[in-house]
């Protein structure tokens, strides 16, 4: 059977950049049809007829889940989703899935490198050799910060979250955590507000989804309760952080550092971040390694395929877990 035999009779909309192995899948399972972005200005009486399922790395409004009658599903490529209108798609009877499990790790081992990079510099002490200035100056500075000795909080203590606490429990460092419910079985000391867990560690792990119930979360408060000698770390999303309240307390020395892979208006970074001797910023790698990348458009492309071959997601989102396949 050729490639074009074996191919779904359903066109799957893929608005703007995406992964190249899952559009190659996608194209040889299903009818690709691509656009610039997300935006239903550009969706066409063709594609307005013919589309049932999209796959996207970008945010998809409830405006493009109208413009789209026929829609059945939207398979988001990453674990957040807080960019996909999945409260609209559960109204409309469309099921949005993500790409859980496949990059916890991944993740977890860009958090912990963060934190080591935050603390000891090793960003700047690799740019000082390749300078030449252990050769004229002579030695790097010792790191001000240590990991020694750090009470840590993980803010999120989901998938990620605990691969990070277990992570950290080699590391012999005590672990406390703030979610919305006490996680049950779970041993690491539980607090039930986001500053009481800042009060009570020097060094805060964000791990938290995107969304209204996270938006700035991490305000002046919190960074404050953190104290003089505190680490932000924040690896979740750049939403759930007050960048301007997080630029003054690393100016005032509120906190001692932060580590951040993720920030409010990517790839937009505050002037005032960037100018920050005491930040030490990635560009949103987290699960950006080749490996973890190709599970994830592996899982994003195999729901769609789940779903118009066997009529069930893999991966649903909780919003939309009571939608069913339309007969
Ligand atoms: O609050 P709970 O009990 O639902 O626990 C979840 C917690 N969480 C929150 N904690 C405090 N305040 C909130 N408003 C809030 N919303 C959610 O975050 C849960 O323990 C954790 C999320 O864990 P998972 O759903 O297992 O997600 P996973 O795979 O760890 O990924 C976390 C985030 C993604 O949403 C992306 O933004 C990022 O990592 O890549």
């Amino acid at each position: 059977m050729s490639k074009a035999e074996g191919k779904l009779p359903v066109a799957i909309l893929v608005p703007g950049d995406f992964n190249g192995h899952a559009l190659g899948r996608i194209d040889e399972a299903f009818k690709c049809v691509r656009i610039e972005r997300a935006d239903p200005s550009l969706v066409t009486d063709e594609i307005r007829a013919t589309v049932r399922g999209i796959a996207s790395y970008a945010g998809i409004e409830a405006a493009m889940i109208d413009a789209l009658p026929n829609l059945e599903i939207i398979a988001s490529f990453g674990v957040g989703y807080d960019s996909v209108d999945a409260a609209h798609a559960a109204k409309r009877g469309v099921m949005v899935t993500n790409t859980p499990d496949v990059l916890t790790e991944e993740v977890a081992d860009t958090a912990i490198g963060l934190l080591i990079n935050t603390v000891r510099e090793l960003y700047a002490a690799e740019k000082w050799l390749r300078d030449g200035d252990w050769v004229t100056k002579g030695n790097y500075r010792l790191s001000r910060l240590t990991l020694c000795g750090r009470r840590v909080g993980i803010f999120g203590m989901g998938r990620i979250g605990r691969a990070v606490a277990r992570r950290l429990e080699a590391f012999g460092l005590p672990i406390a955590y703030h979610n919305r419910r006490k996680v049950e079985g779970l041993a690491y000391e539980y607090h039930a507000t986001l500053k009481g867990l800042a009060e009570a560690v020097d060094t805060l792990i964000c791990i938290a989804p995107g969304g209204a119930s996270t938006e700035k979360a991490v305000n002046a408060e919190v960074l404050s309760a953190l104290g003089s000698n505190g680490v932000f770390v924040n690896i979740g999303r750049g939403s759930t952080v007050d960048e301007a309240a997080l630029t003054t307390a690393l100016e005032s020395g509120a906190i001692a550092a932060a580590g951040l892979d993720v920030f409010a208006d990517e790839p937009n970074v505050p002037q005032s971040l960037l100018d920050a001797p005491n930040a030490s910023l990635l560009p949103h790698v987290g699960s950006a390694s080749v490996h973890t990348r190709r599970a994830m458009a592996d899982l994003c492309v195999d729901n769609l395929v789940a779903w118009f071959t066997e009529r069930r997601p893999l991966t649903p989102v909780p919003e939309t877990l009571n939608v069913k396949a339309r007969a």
